[in-house]
């Protein structure tokens, strides 16, 4: 069929590195609406490659697709969005002007002091921001916590994950249960590494939260990709995908979301190296992913609740995601993912509406993720996906600095919740249980 011929040119001649210097200059922005199930199919068919970067993708007929393509690529694409009768319209002319205003934003930074954490502006990952952050509370809070080496990336990055408790169980046969939270797997989302943050102050820093950590364990790491976190800043703001370099391509970087060994493969993760959701040459091929799979087999069975932010939507997501079905445990997992979301819009920050419901129901399938894998694999009870809301910014990812204290703030109210659950559900009840006597 010529239509998906050039739809194969095009794609082939997308297999190449955007990077070096990069800049978004003559990029556009296109609003892509699909109106019946043939578009959606090709519109489908269009995502799956390389190139064309989906920023925001449709979940229903008649919605608009966001999605931004260089200027090489621009011409064919209008052609074949014509030739299949797709609707668009251009709703950027040039990326780059948005970008530019984004990196004024980023450097006008308050003035921080080494350890320092903000919540007014987004920080960076290395020695003088998050690490530094995270140093210092260790320092000076050596009685709750304590920092492990988690692992280091690709490019070499110390990847940083602390632990607040205040001690080990005293009951031998309970031992305390842990909530495990990581974030920013993915590059672009900035919203994720402070909501990760924030529940680290409030439990470190806010002596009103010490009961938090009496009978639960708190392990978080709030940047799990460090170098596609740094190249977001750097270079190109809309990176989705870990830096590794593959063996047979030019292109750089692996989904680490479609990178753990539960399903592999098997929906919704590519095989082709520079599409965005690559699942990389094989399960596990990323340090970053690795580090999480070492860290829970070290800690063998004492997370009980596995979170990971991502950004955006407004959706609390549990397993499964590899497939449309649902877990033996799905009426914790949805009673609880509907409590949290309660608290959330009553902490009248922003007041987001989350949506609570399986991944592959409520947003796509997609395997080979850590969410599913903390559960299916790692062994935690309970496992969530959180995407955090984009708030009022108009831009894909690009979440506004004077929202980060709103978002971080009401998803707090909902690890409150979290926290209550895991402490009754895994304390307390097995508590009372073991020391009662049988008689
Ligand atoms: O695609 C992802 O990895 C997550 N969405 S994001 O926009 N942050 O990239 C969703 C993961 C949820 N899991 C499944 N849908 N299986
Ligand atoms: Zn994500």
């Amino acid at each position: 069929m010529p239509m998906r011929a050039s739809v194969v040119v095009l794609c082939a001649s997308l297999l190449i590195n955007w990077t070096n210097g990069f800049s978004y200059e003559g990029y556009k922005l296109y609003e892509i609406v699909a109106n019946d199930i043939i578009e959606m199919k090709y519109l489908r068919e269009l995502e799956k490659q390389a190139g064309l970067n989906f920023l925001k993708e449709a979940y229903s007929l008649g919605e608009p697709n966001e999605v931004v393509v260089a200027p090489q690529y621009q011409k064919e694409i209008e052609k074949i969005l014509k030739s299949i009768g797709l609707k668009y319209k251009i709703v950027v002319e040039n990326v780059e002007e948005i970008m530019e205003a984004e990196r004024r934003t980023f450097s006008l930074r308050p003035f921080m002091g080494l350890g320092d954490v903000t919540f007014r502006s987004f920080m960076f990952h290395h020695e003088v921001s998050m690490n530094a952050y995270l140093r210092r509370l260790a320092g000076q809070y050596p009685e709750i916590t304590k920092l492990e080496h988690f692992g280091t990336s690709f490019e070499g990055r110390d990847m940083l994950l602390i632990r607040v408790s205040s001690g080990p169980s005293s009951n031998p046969d309970v031992p305390k249960p842990t909530i495990f939270i990581d974030a920013g797997i993915h590059a672009r989302e900035w919203i994720a590494p402070p909501a990760a943050l924030y529940i680290i102050h409030q439990l470190v820093e806010n002596p009103a939260n010490a009961a938090l950590y009496q009978n639960v364990d708190w392990a978080i790491i709030p940047c799990l990709n460090p170098d596609g976190y740094q190249y977001t800043q750097d270079e190109e703001r809309w990176w989705r995908k870990t830096r590794s370099v593959l063996p047979n391509s030019d292109c750089r970087g692996t989904d680490g979301n479609r990178n753990f060994d539960y399903y592999w493969m098997h929906a919704g993760a590519s095989s082709t190296p520079c599409a965005e959701t690559y699942a990389g040459p094989q399960a596990f091929s990323e340090p970053e992913t690795v580090a999480l799979k070492d860290w829970f087999f070290t800690n063998n069975g004492t997370v009980k609740l596995y979170l990971t932010f991502h950004s955006f939507g407004n959706l609390l997501l549990y397993p499964w995601g590899y497939d449309r079905i649902v877990p033996d445990d799905v009426g914790d997992l949805k009673y609880l993912g509907d409590l949290v979301a309660e608290a959330i819009y009553n902490a009248n920050k922003l007041n987001s509406v989350y949506m609570v419901d399986t991944s592959a129901l409520g947003l796509y399938e997609a395997a080979g993720t850590s969410a599913d894998w903390a559960k299916a694999v790692g062994g935690s009870a309970l496992s969530y996906t959180i995407e955090l809301p984009l708030g009022s910014a108009r831009y894909a990812f690009l979440n506004l600095a004077s929202e980060i204290l709103p978002i971080v703030q009401e998803t707090w109210a909902g690890i409150e919740v979290f926290h209550s659950f895991i402490e009754e559900r895994f304390w307390t009840n097995l508590t009372i249980t073991t020391t009662t006597p049988s008689s």
